[in-house]
């Protein structure tokens, strides 16, 4: 697959070919932590993907095969938050701003891949977490470390865990901050597949075209369907959207804004009156 790099970014890489944008995570010598620079990346990256009309699913990877993402970086982790370049940062005031970025993926009506080598710990996990789907190579270690290094996630990292896993598995995970292998990993439902190191991007670009071949609506709305129930009124609030939009594409939503701009009585006589 050719990737085609594009932006100008610092801490990530973002790229796409065939309809897929590849989002690179790209601080190995930190095992991929981000710090609020990363986030505001992240978070332009994922912008660009979505309103990208070539772009059909996109991926979440880190750089080389040491680590997806080792979460916040504890190096530049303030009293108050995590501390950056910019005018906050230089009040003296921290971000904790990759929450911003889970409701991100979970809201962009398009499906995310986290394609995990390595560690994916603590915010990190987070991450993966949040994804649609994730695909582990086998040398994945999945974990939460938050009791260890003072810090814990109450939102998705908690309870979106604990859909995924079950609660017990996912208190366990929390209260002992153990590590995971890909394969446990996949035997708890964590991930979807697991595959050797090598073979990674390769399985994870299939899975992406699997997706691409079908109804790019369909699959937005399924999205939205699957997440309404655990995002409460928020993801009703998107599905409602969603519904609205489907509306817009219909002639009974157009004759409604042709007879506004008509300055005539709209005739919706035409339309069924569904059962
Ligand atoms: C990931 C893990 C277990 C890997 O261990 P190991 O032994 O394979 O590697 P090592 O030597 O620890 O890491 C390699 C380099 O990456 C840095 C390390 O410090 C080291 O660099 P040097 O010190 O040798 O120069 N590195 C790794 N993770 C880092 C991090 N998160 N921040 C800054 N530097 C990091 C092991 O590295 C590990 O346990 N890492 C810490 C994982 C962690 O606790 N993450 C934060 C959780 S809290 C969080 O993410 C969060 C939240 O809970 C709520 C809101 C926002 C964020």
């Amino acid at each position: 697959i050719d990737w085609q790099r594009s932006g100008d970014y610092t801490d990530i890489i973002y790229e796409t070919a065939e309809g897929i944008a590849k989002i690179t995570i790209n601080r190995p010598e930190r095992h991929n932590a981000f710090r609020p620079q990363t986030l505001f990346e992240l978070q332009d990256a994922f912008n660009a993907a979505r309103d990208d009309s070539e772009v059909g699913v996109i991926i979440l990877t880190g750089a080389g095969d040491q680590a997806f993402c080792s979460g916040g970086d504890q190096k530049i982790r303030g009293d108050d938050g995590y501390m950056g370049d910019d005018t906050v940062a230089r009040q003296g005031i921290g971000r904790l701003n990759v929450l911003d970025l889970q409701v991100q993926i979970r809201r962009l009506p398009k499906p995310v891949i986290a394609m995990v080598a390595g560690y994916a710990i603590g915010g990190g996990h987070v991450l993966h977490v949040c994804c649609d789907l994730t695909i582990a190579a086998d040398n994945a270690r999945f974990g939460q470390t938050g009791p260890k290094v003072g810090s814990f996630d109450g939102g998705y990292g908690s309870w979106l865990l604990a859909e995924t896993v079950g609660l017990k598995k996912a208190r366990e995970i929390w209260y002992l901050c153990r590590q995971y292998s890909a394969q446990e990993a996949q035997d708890m439902g964590l991930v979807n597949t697991v595959v050797p190191l090598e073979r990674l991007e390769e399985e994870t670009v299939t899975w992406a075209r699997e997706m691409l071949e079908k109804s790019p609506l369909a699959l937005r709305m399924l999205k939205g369907a699957i997440n309404a129930k655990s995002d409460g009124a928020a993801g009703m609030q998107q599905f409602a959207g969603d519904a609205t939009m489907l509306f817009y594409m219909s002639e009974e939503a157009q004759e409604g804004r042709d007879a506004f701009k008509e300055k005539r009585r709209p005739e919706f006589d035409r339309f069924p009156r569904r059962p």
